[in-house]
């Protein structure tokens, strides 16, 4: 049994290559964001290398279900997260009344101006719960939480997607759908 930590490296390396650098595994995503897993195992070797059971523990496993194999498990891709252009189907779904977005305290005087912009992301990540949004917060310094008026936002003909690991995902957020706390 891998030791957690190690797990957790190489997850962080999985999110690299198949949401950002497909280039650091040496490999390709195809348009739908799916890599070949066996050119995935063998580009990563180079870097650190995982045997297939690893991989599959990962996926199985990983804390927020980041990664997907297809039916046949030769390929595989991150769920949400890309910052290159790909079509990872996304379903337009129907949201709850609010979401949450967490981000840093420093980031506010602009998010305030601009709105949410998905940044180097395809999307803006919006979370079901604060719970959820304070730690997505964390991540970037004192966490500050948006609460965002979804209902409003459908009403006016914005588009939102569910990821198939239950990240709420919208191209923007303009300020007008800040709900003030
Ligand atoms: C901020 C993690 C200034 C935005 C998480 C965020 C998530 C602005 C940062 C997923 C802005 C981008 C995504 C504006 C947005 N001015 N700053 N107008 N609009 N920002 O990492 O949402 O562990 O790209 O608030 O759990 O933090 O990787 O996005 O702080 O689900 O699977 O710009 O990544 O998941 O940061 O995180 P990010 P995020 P994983």
């Amino acid at each position: 049994m891998e030791q957690k930590q190690n797990l957790k490296k190489i997850s962080k390396f999985l999110s690299l290559v198949l949401r950002h650098e497909p280039q650091a595994a040496e490999i390709t995503l195809d348009e739908h964001g799916w890599a070949d897993v066996d050119a995935l195992l063998e580009g990563v070797s180079k870097t650190m290398p995982i045997r297939r059971e690893i991989l599959e523990q990962i996926v199985a496993e990983d804390e927020k279900q980041r990664y997907a194999f297809d039916e046949t498990k030769t390929k595989i891709r991150a769920n949400q997260g890309h910052s290159i252009q790909v079509d990872v189907q996304l379903q337009p779904a129907v949201p709850p009344d609010m979401l949450y977005h967490g981000t840093a305290e420093r980031f506010a005087q602009s998010i305030q101006k601009q709105g949410l912009l998905p940044q180097s992301r395809l999307y803006v990540h919006l979370s079901k719960d604060t719970e959820t949004a304070e730690k997505v917060g964390k991540r970037h310094g004192t966490p500050k939480i948006y609460t965002i008026d979804t209902k409003r936002m459908v009403a006016d003909g914005y588009t939102f997607y569910l990821s198939a690991n239950g990240v709420w995902l919208t191209k923007c957020v303009p300020p007008q759908y800040f709900i003030d706390k």
